[in-house]
Formats: structure tokens, C-alpha cells, sequence
């Protein structure tokens, strides 16, 4: 087993020590604890680790008492309850998890040696093909909508200009990878995974080991503008359950949790589709032309106060979503332009603090879904202000504010009330904070076969202002220059 590793203790020694050291890992038979590495499905499925895998994944789901941690439901009943998504540490929650539930597969196999498998879609897009055997003693089976993800695909989080870790700053690693492809695999693949049930289905465990191994492959070598460990960002705790706890700053490192990747490349380039039978798809393929969805005629909704500091500069009313895209045109009224241009901190007064509004962000209230559209197998990707003419890889920097599907929705729902609010902040200063309109386009993937007619209808889509900061760059404790991340 490599033993490539910072020891904790060696790596703060380091840290505040002002000496220079040159930044490469110490590998070493020192080292303090054994780094397990995790493969790859192909190489897994070789491995003498897979025996107990299945083992472990077909006692789990026999067991049926949900209160206890060798049962399936009990690790799903934690993502239900406790999951963080489409907020800060949505990674470094997940990181945490999986590794609990990496120790629990070695606690109900037997096997001490045994770790999780990732599946790096970005090689090979079909759900590899041990999971989708339906014969009832197949442990990795459940019922799923689509088994080929090349739909969820972009490569926009691994742009050389994406170098913001947290949210809430420009080009936020964290927030593209939630947007893509983390949340439409969920999507995409359906069934279970395009619910808040989604670790029920065993493919879960490998995608969020592969999105694990995205964002520390990322990170090399050098951390990127991750706040440092000491970093307020990173103090406090994720309690799993009981006698389940991991500290925040441990997930900084994969090393600290004593695992490893066997790859840490980069994704490149896209997977061939791989399934002749589905290429007829002409919308939405990352890295071609497409053109902004038409504008749908919708009842507008004009501007108004919403108490709390919160003001709707306009928007539409009673949008339903059928299996096709489309464009809501939000008109900016003369007497809202210097509001905005205040919040996107473009105007003087702005800048003199005269101004109330500090933030904008687009809001959809009261999202449902009819029941088939439950079960997934498509999700929309939600755009601002998107050229007639656009690359979708270009579209997806520059004029993602994020994604609705199955999976949003439903966590939506979980949390309340159906209101999803995306960010717009920082989007669209860059984009056009003297425009006129703004358009918000509804962009549909996937689900050709599942999903016709209404799917989704919403209550109101509309740009509001807030008196609320919005987080800005910078606002951390960088790395030390003399600290290496490796
Ligand atoms: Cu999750």
C-alpha cells in the first residue's frame, strides 16, 4: 500500500515553521497511519476487495432495522436528514460521510482493507454494467431511469480559470461541481438518485467518490484559493450520527482521512457517448452550438417590495415546463436600474454604502413536480442572460446560475415550501448590469424518452434585490506560501 503522506503533525510543524521547504509529499515509512487507496470500478471489480464489497452491500440491505448503522437505511436516513446541498461544505459534508460509511462496509465485511470504489464517468458514462444486472441476488441493482450519464457531463469546473474554492466567490469550484456533473448524475440516472433517497441506490457510493476525487484532483498541487485549515471557514464539526462526528478541517486533506486516489488527473476531455442508440440527442451538447430557448408568453409579475430587505425587480408568473426548453424575459423598469446597478455594486452610491441593496439573486417559488417526474432521468439547466448563439461548455462559466431537476425540487420540498433562490450576484455584474432585461433561460437535458408533457410547473420566477452582502473574494486565510498541499 503507498504511503504517501503529511503527517497532521508534521504538516502544521511546517506550516509555522518560516522555513522554505520545497513542496513535495514526504513519503516515507514514517508515516503514521497506513493511506488507503481507492480504485477505480474496473480496477475494483479485480481486485480481492470486491468479494466483500458485494458482501457487505448485500447484508446491509437485508437488514431492516433503520437504527442500525450495519443498515442500509440507516445511511440513507442521514443524507435525508442531515445531507448539506446547494450550501457551504456540500463537499466537505460528503467527504465525511462516505469515509464513515467506507468504515462501515470494512466493520459489516469483515475485510479491514476493504475502500470505496469511484466511478470516473468521465472515462466510461454508462452505470458500469454490475449494477444494472437485474437478477434479484445482484446487491448493486435498484431500478434507475437512464444508465448512461453522458447528459451530466461538463468539463466548465476544470477550466484553468477556476480557481475560488468556497461559495459566495467568483467562479466557485464547489458551486460548478454541485451544478456539474454532481447533481445531473442524480438526475440523469433517476429513480432513487433523483430523490433525497438517493444513497439507496449503491451507484450513489461510487459517484460521490468519484466527485470527492474531482475536487482533490482539483486542488493539486497547490490548494488553490481553498481557505487554509485554520481558517474559521473550516472550524466546528459534521455529526453523522451518534458517536459519528468528523471536525471540519480534517476533510481538508484526503491524506488527514487516510485515503488516497489511484488517479488524480484532471477531466479533459468528454467519454464517447457510448451508446449508439442515443445520439440522437441535439440539444445541449457540451461543447457545441445551441441557441437561447425561444421566450415563453407568460404573465409577467412587476416589481414589488417582499419585506425583509428583499425587493422583485419583475419576473413571470405560472410557468410550466414541458419536455422543452424556454426563455422568461425579466424587463428591468428605468426607476429599478439604479437599484440594481447599486447591488451589483456598479454605482456610486453603491460604493459610498448610500445604496440598500447589496445583492441580487433569481428566486422560484413553489416548484412541483407531477409524479412521473419524480422518477427523473432529466433535469433544466438554469441560465441568465444567455447569447442568442452559445457554446454550451462557455454557457455553463459564464451564465449557469444552476440547475432544477428531480433532485432540487425534491430537496426543495424536504426543506419546505418548494422556493429555490440561486445566486446572481457576481454573474451578473460580469455579464450585463445595464441591461434592460434579463432573461432567464430554462435550458432541458435529457429524458427524451420518460418525460413528455408537464413536468414541472413553477409559481413565480423573478430577480430580487437584497439588502444582504453578498460574500466576496478574498475573505479567507490563504495558504502559506511555505505550506504544501500534496
Ligand atoms: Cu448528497
Amino acid at each position: 500500500m503507498e504511503s504517501q503522506n503529511i503527517s497532521r503533525r508534521r504538516f502544521v510543524k511546517r506550516a509555522l515553521s518560516a522555513i522554505a521547504v520545497a513542496a513535495l509529499p514526504v513519503r516515507s515509512a514514517l508515516a503514521q497511519s497506513t493511506i488507503w487507496t481507492r480504485l477505480e470500478w474496473q480496477q475494483f471489480r479485480a481486485s480481492p476487495q470486491y468479494a466483500s464489497f458485494l458482501d457487505a452491500i448485500r447484508l446491509m440491505r437485508a437488514n431492516n432495522n433503520a437504527a442500525d448503522p450495519n443498515s442500509w437505511r440507516f445511511w440513507t436516513n442521514i443524507h435525508l436528514n442531515s445531507g448539506l446541498h446547494g450550501v457551504p461544505y456540500f463537499l466537505s459534508w460528503h467527504r465525511g460521510y462516505i469515509h464513515h460509511f467506507e468504515q462501515r462496509l470494512r466493520t459489516v465485511s469483515g475485510n479491514s482493507q476493504l475502500t470505496l470504489p469511484y466511478w470516473d464517468y468521465f472515462k466510461n458514462p454508462n452505470v458500469p454494467a454490475e449494477f444494472t444486472d437485474p437478477s434479484s441476488n445482484n446487491p448493486l441493482y435498484v431500478s434507475r431511469v437512464n444508465t448512461n450519464v453522458y447528459d451530466a457531463l461538463t468539463l466548465a469546473p476544470f477550466e484553468p480559470s477556476i480557481v475560488n474554492f468556497q461559495r459566495g466567490t467568483t467562479n466557485a469550484f464547489e458551486v460548478l461541481l454541485e451544478w456539474g456533473p454532481h447533481n445531473p448524475v442524480h438526475n440523469i440516472i433517476g429513480g432513487f438518485m433523483a430523490g433525497m433517497d438517493a444513497s439507496m441506490d449503491p451507484i450513489f457510493w461510487l459517484h460521490h467518490a468519484n466527485i470527492d476525487r474531482l475536487w482533490h484532483a482539483w486542488a493539486l498541487p497547490d490548494g488553490k484559493n481553498m481557505p487554509w485549515y485554520t481558517d474559521p471557514y473550516w472550524s466546528g464539526s459534521f455529526t453523522y450520527a451518534i458517536g459519528m462526528t468528523t471536525q471540519r478541517d480534517r476533510t481538508y486533506h484526503i491524506n488527514w482521512m487516510n485515503y488516497h486516489y489511484d488517479n488524480l488527473t484532471r477531466p479533459s476531455t468528454f467519454p464517447p457517448r457510448a451508446e449508439a442508440a442515443r445520439m440522437v440527442r441535439v440539444q445541449m451538447q457540451p461543447g457545441r452550438g445551441s441557441r437561447r430557448p425561444a421566450a415563453g408568453n407568460f404573465a409577467l409579475a412587476g416589481p414589488r417590495d417582499l419585506g425583509g430587505g428583499k425587493r422583485s425587480l419583475g419576473g413571470a408568473r405560472n410557468i410550466s415546463l414541458a419536455d422543452v426548453s424556454t426563455t422568461v424575459q425579466v424587463p428591468i423598469e428605468a426607476a429599478s436600474r439604479q437599484q440594481l446597478q447599486s447591488a451589483l455594486g456598479r454605482s456610486a452610491g453603491a460604493a459610498a454604502g448610500a445604496a440598500p441593496y447589496r445583492s441580487v439573486q433569481v428566486a422560484f417559488d413553489s416548484v412541483k413536480m407531477n409524479g412521473a417526474a419524480r422518477n427523473g432521468g432529466f433535469y433544466y439547466n438554469v441560465y441568465a442572460n444567455l447569447p442568442e448563439d452559445y457554446d454550451a461548455e462557455t454557457a455553463q462559466r459564464r451564465n449557469l446560475l444552476g440547475v432544477i431537476g428531480p433532485f432540487e425540487i425534491a430537496a426543495a420540498e424536504h426543506h419546505g415550501g418548494g422556493n429555490i433562490s440561486f445566486p446572481a450576484t457576481g454573474l451578473l455584474a460580469d455579464l450585463a448590469p445595464d441591461a434592460r432585461d434579463i432573461s432567464i433561460s430554462l435550458v432541458r437535458v435529457g429524458g427524451r424518452a420518460v418525460q413528455r408533457g408537464q413536468s414541472v410547473s413553477i409559481g413565480e420566477i423573478r430577480v430580487e434585490l437584497s439588502t444582504e452582502e453578498p460574500n466576496q473574494d478574498g475573505k479567507f486565510i490563504p495558504k502559506p506560501a511555505s505550506a504544501c498541499y500534496c
